[in-house]
């Protein structure tokens, strides 16, 4: 048994070749039946003349309905007319599962809330399964980058007592007789064990109970982060751009063929390598002004004031030191000028906005009780937090970046929804 990917690479060519996988297509013409196998790894054409196979083979092969499961031998031959270039020419097929009649997906156009009821069909079509594809590279590639800089992987609780990110998104959890929320962030544990691994990271689900229904918002997505001591704004950045850098090459090395497939131009995208340009937030302020865009100092960026910023750069740049007043307690305020917070956002051009967000945290205890009190929080409710500042406090940052809006991006999709394979939005938790 061998994979597709394998006999696409050129590894089989005319020797025999066992493949396992699912009819995807099929048309017959003049005493041949071309059918297209799919098996996870890559597609293929697999060719069955009339009287090349047992005549009970090729009737059975008349009526097969697309999705059926199939075991396919036969000879590999390069054939330019194929599509991958490689077909196979069938000795023998057994039908393992006659898919029923009437897969609800049709070649026709297809609403996106009828594609949504069926994502369980539908994560089997070209698109789903090659965007599915770069979003695991992209993982891969990270979670290479992370090895080779020195990071080890962390995991924290994803049901928790305390917000992260602000008490409007929580997700309430009937914990017992305790109510108990869905994790916005690792980052306060990840705080608690810089003190134990140095640089670590997570892949992992996060979880905001956002009404907004647009195209970059979802309810449940993957979350990338980082927490790194001994590290202040500057090297949070650095960590960023070179992690970001190094999986964009990666991608455009490996997926380059996928990538243009889903319309994303790879020269383009080579062009977005690091540095990426550092941008303040009141430079950004004054950007907007000279649009003519009302927006005053104090106001937090939304979609549609970072997609205007996005037009006025061609790969992904920073907006740095956000006002306090728009950033969670833990930001450590410039000690140069408290107004602002060590913070920065990076921000993904095109019009797709936001991509991560992170910064620098508070180390001193007083500082930090200071901005709970005025942020409206409870001290007692994040006691262990606060004892990090109590033992061994040091200068730290972290980021977190949102997995489906990066790939959203890298594969120019039109909604965030299309980089995950079972969304979660507002209106929807089903399939
Ligand atoms: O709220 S963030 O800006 N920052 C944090 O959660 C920090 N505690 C991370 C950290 O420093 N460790 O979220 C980070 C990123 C943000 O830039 C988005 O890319 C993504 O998480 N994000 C989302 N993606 C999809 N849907 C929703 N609702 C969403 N919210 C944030």
């Amino acid at each position: 048994m061998v994979d597709i990917s394998s006999i696409l690479s050129g590894m089989h060519t005319d020797r025999k070749v066992q493949i396992r996988g699912w009819l995807h297509n099929m048309r017959s013409s003049g005493g041949i039946h071309f059918l297209l196998i799919r098996d996870g790894t890559g597609i293929i054409q697999c060719t069955m003349k009339k009287g090349s196979v047992e005549d009970r083979v090729f009737e059975d092969v008349k009526g097969l309905t697309q999705e059926s499961s199939l075991e396919v031998s036969g000879t590999v031959k390069e054939d330019k007319r194929a599509p991958g270039g490689y077909e196979i020419k069938v000795e023998n097929l057994r039908v393992h599962h006659r898919a029923e009649e009437g897969y609800p997906i049709a070649k026709k156009y297809h609403g996106p809330e009828f594609l949504l009821d069926n994502r369980h069909l539908w994560i089997r079509s070209r698109k789903m399964q090659t965007i599915l594809r770069v979003r695991a590279k992209f993982l891969e590639a990270a979670r290479e980058w992370f090895k080779t800089n020195g990071f080890t992987e962390f995991h924290s609780p994803t049901l928790i007592t305390a917000a992260c990110e602000g008490g409007s998104t929580l997700f309430p959890v009937k914990y017992f007789d305790q109510e108990a929320y869905l994790t916005q962030s690792w980052q306060l544990y990840a705080e608690a064990a810089i003190a134990s691994l140095g640089k670590i990271y997570t892949i992992a689900p996060s979880f905001r109970a956002e009404r907004s229904r647009t195209r970059r918002h979802l309810t449940e997505y993957w979350h990338l982060e980082a927490e790194v001591p001994w590290c202040d704004l500057e090297c949070i950045m650095d960590i960023q751009e070179e992690m970001l850098g190094y999986v964009i090459s990666v991608l455009c090395d490996e997926m380059a063929g996928e990538l243009e497939s889903l319309g994303r131009r790879v020269d383009e995208l080579k062009g977005m390598k690091p540095p990426f340009e550092r941008v303040t937030y009141d430079r950004a302020v004054e950007m907007l002004n000279e649009e003519k865009v009302d927006f005053k100092w104090g106001d937090d960026l939304t979609w549609t004031h970072e997609k205007i910023l996005t037009q006025k750069f061609n790969k992904p740049f920073f907006v740095t030191h956000f006002p306090t007043g728009v950033k969670a307690f833990y930001h450590k305020p410039d000690p140069k000028r408290p107004e602002v917070t060590l913070s920065a956002d990076l921000l993904a051009p095109e019009g797709y906005g936001e991509i991560t967000g992170g910064g620098q945290r508070i180390d001193d205890l007083d500082e930090l009780l200071r901005r709970m009190r005025e942020e409206g929080l409870n001290p007692k409710d994040y006691e262990w937090y606060i004892d990090l500042r109590r033992y061994g406090s040091v200068p730290h940052s972290g980021f977190g970046l949102g997995v489906e809006r990066t790939v959203a991006w890298i594969c120019k999709l039109d909604h965030i929804r299309d980089a995950v394979a079972f969304p979660r939005l507002i209106n929807r938790v089903y399939p």
